[in-house]
């Protein structure tokens, strides 16, 4: 576990040095993906295949899936999960929360995980049973808040339909709470989580990549993630909290229908 800790962190080290590095010269040139406003930029590109190059040339074999360039094929029983940047609208317009995002799967279950923030200089990294940390610091998400004083960050997927459902249920939520955050990236709200800096998440259209690394960090800090009505965290949808608080929002939330499309 600590091998793929410590190649997992060079990596995303190293992915996010170059991004940073390379941001206002080649942030130009963008693509868009599912929707209008689902965009990638050429430096998506360039950060997953340096990611999936570095893995490979330490672990010949092993499975790779990315957001940009989909599964890699190969028989080992580890999965590497690659998000090249999550908070792509961000990092386009040179807003600071953005990240790499790297997990390690084995047999399906999440071993290992770092999200990289490199224009805040913030590195998060969880084991599974080890503890999640920022840095050299042990990370406990905050406990016993009630839903009424919860602040609570969320996102919209970019699907053009669902988001008159996402803004229906956000003003559902939004008089029950203290405030939410729309941060622009799943991997640093659930790493905010964590941290104590927000107190619940939820969202729904996520992909393993965007909470791969960051559901374990957010696990390992004591939170509870998972989907509706028990199942587990999936594209379908996401509730992240600290146990109590995690049941509230859940109510809150299912009584909502928030993964009807209509
Ligand atoms: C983003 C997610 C974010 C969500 C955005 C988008 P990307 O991923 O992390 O939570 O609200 O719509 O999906 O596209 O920046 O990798």
């Amino acid at each position: 576990m600590t091998e793929f800790l410590r190649l997992a962190e060079d990596i995303a080290r190293e992915a996010g040095d170059m991004l940073l590095a390379k941001r206002p010269t080649m942030s130009e040139e963008i693509e868009t993906k599912s929707s209008p406003t689902d965009v990638v930029t050429a430096l998506d590109k360039a950060s997953e295949e340096l990611i999936r190059e570095r893995i490979l040339a330490a672990r010949p074999g092993d499975r790779i899936l990315g957001e940009e360039g989909g599964e890699e094929p190969g028989d080992s029983d580890v999965r590497w999960v690659v998000d090249p940047i999550d908070g792509t609208v961000n990092f386009l317009y040179g807003l600071p929360d953005w990240a790499v995002s790297i997990a390690v799967e084995v047999d399906g279950q999440v071993v290992a995980g770092v999200v990289n923030l490199p224009a805040r200089g913030e590195v998060y990294t969880a084991a599974l049973g080890e503890g999640a940390w920022l840095g050299a610091e042990r990370l406990r998400c905050n406990t016993g808040v009630p839903l009424a004083q919860a602040l609570v960050a969320t996102g919209f997927g970019y699907g053009v339909s669902r988001r008159a459902i996402q803004g229906q249920v956000v003003a559902a939520v939004l008089p029950r709470v203290r405030d939410i955050r729309r941060g622009g990236s799943c991997a640093i709200d659930l790493c905010s989580l964590a941290a104590g800096r927000v107190d619940a998440y939820y969202e729904r259209g996520i992909n393993p990549w965007d909470y791969g690394a960051a559901g374990l960090v957010a696990t390992e800090s004591g939170a509870r993630l998972e989907g509706l009505h028990g199942r587990p965290v999936s594209p379908e949808f996401a509730i992240c909290a600290a146990p109590g608080l995690f049941e509230e929002l859940h109510e809150l939330l299912a009584a909502q229908n928030p993964e009807r499309d209509a």
